[in-house]
């Protein structure tokens, strides 16, 4: 029987995961991953995190810590917190062991000798006082595009622009903040043009059954043409270039990466790791659309130049993004709905978390999470019609029949309920359609939910004993079914369901169920468990803490991202200078002298202000995120500069409507700028 090999994206250990890699990645993977296992298939299910790279280095940086602190960290927390949600890996590895150090140079060794890299000379940019090659990452400076003066060497963040370190203006090193020299270096590149030529561009037209979001991107890139990439860095972190004349470089980290999968499946399976990665094995990558390149061009350039009866790449069902409550998610912004977090604001609720991940799933286009929508879908669905099922069939079952289920009598055609409720979505689940799939899952729970409500076996007892027994004993059937098809999806629900029911299925009756040809049923006078609800109504002030959670980065960053923001390390630091703009630009701004009527301190936030305005003859309500600065009392009845044309945002609950223009000190001290006579609110300011 053949292998499947099934990898989840190894995530950057500089950071905590967040909802939007769970519905992209690690969700989808673990349903597929359980549900091929279910079929009796040898599966292995890989994943760990990604510990090199220049993020990574970055942010030890920042902290004042070494990179492998800043790995072991994440790399707990993560591996931690994919536990605790019940991903379901075979491995959960790392990228700074030493299994994965020797077998990733043994890949670009394999390949160097094969003659497969191209050596090129080139010149990069080189920090003199650092003395070291500068990655793409630390070189900032401003967007040829946007003029944005923090755009980074690969990439401008405010416009979106891919660049290279050449094309910004004014190039600056982050590590020393000079300015860096160009300086010859040499690095060994992997020749994508010839490879399109001999290898990719059959390999990524013959793949017809991906995913068209995905082979869509493939085409694109090989249309335009594929150039020669680097697969070694001048840096200081990460697995030495095995060959000589490479001191001081470092494979890219993204040729190490994918080769993880492969080193992680040596280390859990040391004797017959390769087999998982030759022969007739399919290899299926869960990816986010950001990833696409290196799953579907990169690795599967480098598996085929290994040879060997290496595999490449069968499937790349890679998905789109979630936005989270109208936003994208961004991790340096805190903008982010943290697992870690997660588990620990929200206790066992994980299959709560799966299911509405699942069902708004990003697999077709970018897709949203807000926290209403994850209340309205847990109460109303998994409590109001998964949950009420449940226990409704439990309780009248205690209540009627002392927990014994009757003997079936009900003659409902059970090939037609498989081939209705399971068949389907097993068949959805191998096309990697997992939103439409849990949809079917719950049109089981309805499917009992509607029958018990039209049987109505409360009424029914007490004229026709019989039937009553008849039409519970077949919703417990139902439940069962649900119990078992719920295993892929919800994990801890399906125990749980099956604890109360006092069922076990053995795996070959759980292979026919999911082949669609066995729809499970219950011996006579079998009892029942202990029964106890399933889910429980999550409450509105749940739902505000997490709210309340967000605002909280809004205002932390409206207020690192004051005026005149001096660096956090170099207090003698003024405001830099701002890119040129128009006259239009300015006479955008509607700027006002207002005048402070009251002031108060928000409820649970120690920095925000909320404060009424007299502005001619209106008044204005607008929060500002200066209460560390000024008590209320200091605030009011003074005249302030007031933007008054800014778009309206809550904070808090509360609207704020415009800004207070401050001053800021090079020391970190706010100054409210003011009028040098008293003026009438209102007056307008050009
Ligand atoms: N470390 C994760 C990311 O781009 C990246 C995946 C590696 S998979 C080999 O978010
Ligand atoms: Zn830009």
């Amino acid at each position: 029987m053949s292998k499947i090999t099934i990898t989840a994206a190894l995530p950057y250990a500089n950071g905590p995961v967040h909802i939007g890699h769970l519905a992209g990645v690690y969700i989808p993977a673990d349903i597929y991953a359980r549900f091929t296992r279910l079929l009796g298939k040898e599966v292995l299910f890989i994943c760990g995190s990604d510990e090199h790279g220049v993020p990574i280095t970055l942010r030890a940086k920042k902290e004042g810590v070494t990179p492998q602190d800043v790995v072991d960290r994440y790399n707990k927390i993560i591996g931690d917190s994919f536990r605790d949600l019940g991903i379901s890996f075979d491995i959960y590895s790392r990228t700074s062991n030493k299994t994965h150090h020797d077998l990733a140079q043994d890949f670009f060794k394999n390949l160097y000798n094969k003659k497969a890299f191209r050596e090129i000379s080139s010149e990069q940019y080189y920090d003199e006082q650092a003395q070291q090659f500068l990655a793409d990452r630390y070189i900032t400076g401003t967007c040829p595009k946007c003029s944005n003066e923090n755009a980074y060497g690969d990439q401008c963040e405010k416009c979106g622009s891919t660049l290279s370190p050449s094309e910004l203006i004014n190039p600056k090193s982050a590590l020393s903040g000079s300015i860096p020299v160009l300086k010859e270096t040499k690095n060994w590149y992997l020749p994508l043009d010839e490879i399109q030529k001999d290898f990719l561009n059959d390999y990524i037209n013959n793949n017809t059954h991906w995913k068209s979001n995905v082979s869509g991107q493939c085409k694109s890139w090989l249309n335009d043409g594929l150039r020669e990439r680097a697969m070694t860095r001048d840096l200081d972190w990460g697995i030495p270039v095995p060959v000589e004349g490479a001191d001081g470089k470092v494979l890219y980290v993204w040729f190490e990466a994918p080769i993880g999968y492969i080193s992680a499946t040596k280390e859990l399976r040391p004797d017959d790791w390769e087999q998982w990665w030759t022969g007739d094995t399919r290899l299926v990558h869960f990816i986010g659309k950001d990833n696409i390149v290196f799953h579907c061009i990169i690795f599967p350039a480098m598996l085929h130049l290994r040879g060997d009866g290496y595999v490449v790449p069968t499937d790349v069902p890679a998905n789109e993004f979630l936005n989270l409550e109208g936003q994208k998610i961004s991790t340096s912004r805190n903008w982010a709905v943290w697992l870690n977090e997660y588990l620990v604001d929200l206790p066992n609720k994980q299959d709560e978390l799966r299911y509405v991940l699942t069902s708004i799933a990003p697999e077709t286009k970018d897709s949203e999470f807000t926290w209403k929508d994850y209340q309205t879908r847990v109460n109303s669905e998994l409590v109001g019609i998964y949950g009420n099922f449940a226990n409704r069939v439990l309780v009248l079952m205690n209540k009627f029949y002392n927990g014994a289920i009757p003997a079936k009598t009900h003659n409902f055609n059970t090939t037609e309920l498989c081939n209705t409720y399971i068949a389907p979505i097993a068949k959805l689940i191998s096309e990697y359609k997992f939103r439409d799939a849990q949809f079917g899952l719950m049109e089981l729970a309805r499917f009992g939910n509607k029958y018990l409500a039209e049987q109505e076996p409360w009424k029914l007892i007490k004229t026709d004993e019989a039937a009553a027994a008849s039409v519970l004993q077949f919703a417990s059937e139902i439940l069962l079914n649900l119990a078992v098809l719920s295993e892929v999806f919800l994990p801890n629900t399906s125990q749980n369901l099956l604890n109360q029911l006092n069922i076990q299925i053995s795996e070959d009756e759980k292979r026919a169920f999911w082949e669609g040809t066995k729809w499970l049923d219950i011996p006579a006078n079998h009892n029942i468990g202990e029964v106890s609800l399933l889910f429980q109504k999550i409450e509105d002030d749940v739902i505000e803490m997490q709210m309340n959670k967000l605002q909280q980065s809004l205002v932390d960053n409206l207020a690192s991202a004051a005026p005149v923001a001096p660096s956090k390390t170099d207090v003698t630091q003024v405001a830099e200078p701002k890119a040129e703009i128009q006259y239009d630009d300015f006479a955008k701004l509607d700027l006002r002298v207002a005048k402070v009527l009251t002031c108060e301190k928000v409820e649970k936030a120690d920095k925000l202000l909320k404060l009424t305005l007299e502005v001619g003859t209106e008044t204005r309500t607008v929060v500002s995120g200066i209460a560390l600065h000024f008590t209320p009392e200091e605030v009011i009845g003074k005249s302030v500069l007031y933007l008054a044309n800014l778009a309206p945002r809550k904070m808090r609950g509360i609207e704020s409507q415009g800004m207070i223009l401050m001053a800021e000190n090079s020391d970190g001290k706010l100054y409210f700028m003011q009028p040098s006579a008293n003026i009438d609110s209102g007056s307008g300011v050009s």
